[in-house]
C-alpha cells in the first residue's frame, strides 16, 4: 500500500512524487504536432500576446468593434485591429475562467495543452490559484515559464513539457482543469481519464472546442481543411458527451458559441498583417452548419 500524505492534496506540489523527466510524446503523430508548435511564430499569436503579455492560442468571441477598420492611418489601423482581436480572445479566456470557479488561492488547476501559457495566467489573476500547464512543445513550456518569471508568479504558475494524456501529476490534486482548443489533438477517452484522475471529487472540468456537428453528417470539407492546417483531428460533438460519461465527468453547462465565434473571424480576415489563410475556411465551416464552437463545463463526480 502506498503511504498516504497527511497534507491537503491541493497544497502539494505536483512534482513531489513523480519521475523528473517523463517522455513527453507517445507517437510519431505527437512528435509532428510538437514540431509544429516548436516552430510556430504566427504574428496573430505573438503580436496579440505582446500587448499585455497574455499569449493565447485560441480564437475570440463576441461582437467585434469593426470601427477599427475605418482608421485612416495605416499603422494605427493595424494596431487597432490587433488590439481588438486580442480583446475578443481575452473575452474567450475570461468566459472559460468563469466556469472554473469559484476557486481559492490554495486551489490548484490544470491547464491541458497550455500553449504559451495565457490561460493559466488568467486563472491565477482571477483566483490567485496555483496552476500547472502542460504542453508537448518544449519551446512553448520554456516561453510560458519565462512569462511567469517576468510576472513574478513562478511560485504559483508552472508550465511543464509533458504529455496531457499522462502528466505524472498527483491524483486528486486539482480543483479544476480545462482544455482550451486542445482536445482535437488527442483521443478523448484517454484525455478525460487523465482529467478524471487529476480532479478531486466535485472538481470542475471545462473545455472550449471546435467540434463537427453530428446533425450535419460527417466531417465536412472545411472541417478536413482545418484538420490539415493544424495537424489535428476534430471530434464530433457526440463524442465529447460519450467520453465524458465514460469518465465520471457530468456536464453541468453546455453553450453553443458558434454565432459568437463568427465576428472574430470576420475581423481577422480583414487583418492583412495577421491572416494565416485559414480564415475563410472557419467562416464557411460555421456558416454551413458543419462545425460548432462549444463550451462544455462538467463536474467530476
Ligand atoms: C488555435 O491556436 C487552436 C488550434 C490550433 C486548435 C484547433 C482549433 C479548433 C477550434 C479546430 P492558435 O491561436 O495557435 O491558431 P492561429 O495561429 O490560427 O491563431
Ligand atoms: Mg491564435
Amino acid at each position: 500500500m502506498h503511504h498516504q500524505h497527511e497534507e491537503s492534496p491541493l497544497t502539494i506540489t505536483p512534482d513531489a512524487s513523480t519521475p523528473t523527466a517523463p517522455v513527453p510524446t507517445h507517437s510519431t503523430y505527437q512528435t509532428r504536432v510538437a514540431d509544429y508548435w516548436n516552430t510556430e511564430e504566427n504574428p496573430v499569436n505573438l503580436e496579440l500576446g505582446r500587448i499585455d503579455d497574455l499569449y493565447h492560442h485560441h480564437y475570440g468571441i463576441g461582437a467585434a468593434d469593426r470601427s477599427v477598420l475605418d482608421e485612416p492611418d495605416a499603422g494605427l489601423r493595424r494596431e487597432r485591429i490587433t488590439t481588438e482581436l486580442h480583446r475578443l480572445e481575452q473575452d474567450q479566456a475570461d468566459l472559460l475562467a468563469t466556469h472554473l470557479g469559484p476557486l481559492s488561492p490554495v486551489d490548484r488547476v490544470f491547464d491541458a495543452g497550455c500553449g504559451r501559457g495565457g490561460g493559466s495566467v488568467v486563472a491565477n489573476l482571477r483566483y490567485g490559484c496555483h496552476a500547472d500547464g502542460v504542453t508537448i512543445s518544449a519551446k512553448q513550456a520554456e516561453f510560458a515559464n519565462e512569462q511567469a518569471r517576468k510576472r513574478g508568479i513562478e511560485d504559483k504558475v508552472a508550465y511543464h513539457h509533458r504529455n496531457m494524456l499522462a502528466t505524472g501529476f498527483r491524483t486528486g490534486a486539482y480543483a479544476a482543469s480545462w482544455n482550451n482548443e486542445s482536445t482535437m489533438y488527442v483521443e478523448l477517452d484517454l484525455l478525460f481519464a487523465e482529467h478524471a484522475r487529476l480532479l478531486r471529487r466535485g472538481g470542475r472540468y471545462v473545455t472550449i472546442t471546435g467540434c463537427y456537428n453530428d446533425a450535419y453528417g460527417r466531417a465536412s470539407r472545411e472541417v478536413s481543411l482545418i484538420n490539415a492546417h493544424y495537424i489535428c483531428d476534430i471530434h464530433p460533438r457526440s463524442e465529447y458527451f460519450r467520453a465524458m460519461a465514460r469518465n465520471r465527468l457530468v456536464p453541468v453547462h453546455v453553450e453553443d458559441l458558434t454565432a459568437d465565434a463568427l465576428p472574430y473571424w470576420q475581423l481577422r480576415k480583414e487583418a492583412d498583417h495577421l491572416v494565416t489563410g485559414i480564415e475563410d475556411t472557419f467562416m464557411t465551416a460555421y456558416e454551413n452548419g458543419s462545425f460548432q464552437y462549444l463550451l462544455i463545463a462538467a463536474d467530476r463526480v
